[in-house]
């Protein structure tokens, strides 16, 4: 009898202390999970809920998760596996570019399979870091446009950006305003997509190297620093013409692009002017990797020299509060998405 009392007094002790230990290692394991990084990749789940991602909405896949609705900074490990690295790995360097053998829209896009309707791409195994809008100020110029979809498709998708194509062609007659086109694009684009970063271009300019990312930066981009056409030198320093890069936030701070530069030549200089009275100051790729192609053509008509550019360049002080984004008036014609950009037709009245 006294025996069996002692056993089930040792069993009561030997249960207490199997119950301390078990409480001993779950708080182990829980202090293993909290504070090890490396346990977090394997368990996403909690991963997730510990780094508060959002919730992505029905039908949305993890590929095509904005960047901006991530609400942390990820660790160095998941900025990996998820967002596209820093350095795309499948850029070239230097590209030969002629404009010596006309290439078909057709052909264009059979070699661009991937571009969806209007123009739009987004790699497939990671987060692009940016969405760009490309602006081309445009009119009767479809043979360098089927040039400049033909090289930049391809540059753009090496340089792993989520980037839509907008041609904003400007509708009837009257004096062409690169100015006012590109404000045109930066509203029409905006509409369609929660681009951050706008990339105007001119449609006669080619990038040779394929490292000029066509992407924003924490200052104004000037991408088209060296042109065949100038011998590959800057032609003067605050040049801002042909090929440049603004960031939403840079782009908005400036009222954007004057809308009263009819005709050639100036609608850049006030841009330029505009960004130093923000005080922002313009960045630039090395003379090297911004060499650039510019397709030889005649002056187009309805695009005379503008005789009031200097003019216009003494007041940008005062219009660039009363003219840009916040006076920009306009009639859409047509909006149409084509299977390699989308086609913005726009009267902007005249002079
Ligand atoms: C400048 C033009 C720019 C043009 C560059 C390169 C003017 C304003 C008077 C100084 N500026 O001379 O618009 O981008 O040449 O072609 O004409």
């Amino acid at each position: 009898m006294a025996g069996v009392t002692f056993s089930a007094g040792c069993f009561r002790r030997l249960c207490a202390l199997v119950t301390v230990l078990g409480a001993v290692q779950l708080l182990l394991a829980l202090v293993y999970i909290l504070y090890t990084k490396e346990t977090l990749s394997f368990m996403p789940f909690i991963n997730m809920a510990l780094l508060n991602i959002t919730r992505l909405p029905e039908n949305r896949s993890m590929d095509n998760m904005p960047s901006e609705t991530v609400t942390y900074t990820p660790s160095a490990s998941m900025e990996k596996s998820l967002i596209c690295p820093e350095t795309p790995p499948h850029l070239v360097g230097p590209l030969s570019i002629n404009f010596t053998h006309p290439i078909s829209l057709e052909a264009v896009q059979k070699n661009n399979p991937d571009v969806e309707e209007g123009g739009h791409w987004r790699p497939r195994d990671c987060i692009a870091r940016q969405k760009v809008a490309i602006i081309i100020p445009f009119r009767d110029r479809e043979s360098h446009l089927r040039y400049w979809l033909h090289y930049l498709h391809p540059i753009l998708q090496r340089q792993q950006q989520e980037y839509g194509v907008y041609v904003i062609n400007q509708y009837g007659e009257t004096t062409f305003n690169r100015g006012k086109l590109s404000n045109v694009g930066f509203v029409e684009a905006k509409k369609q997509f929660d681009y951050e970063c706008f990339v105007f271009s001119d449609v006669d300019i080619v990038p040779m190297d394929d490292r000029n990312f066509y992407k924003c930066y924490s200052q104004p981009r000037h991408l088209s620093v060296a042109l065949d056409k100038f011998e590959f030198q800057l032609p003067y320093a605050q040049i801002f013409g042909g090929v440049t890069a603004m960031s939403l936030e840079q782009f908005t701070k400036i009222n954007g692009y004057p809308n009263n530069y009819w005709g050639w030549g100036g609608e850049d200089d006030d841009v330029y002017q505009r960004l130093s009275m923000r005080g922002m100051s313009i960045s630039r790729p090395d003379s090297q990797t911004g060499r650039c192609r510019m397709i030889k053509h005649q002056r187009d008509t309805h695009n005379e020299l503008n005789p009031k550019r200097l003019d216009n360049l003494r007041h940008t002080r005062q219009t660039i509060n009363s003219d840009g984004l916040n006076s920009l008036q306009y009639r859409i014609v047509s909006v149409e998405k084509n299977p390699l950009y989308t086609n913005v037709t726009v009267d902007i009245g005249r002079p």
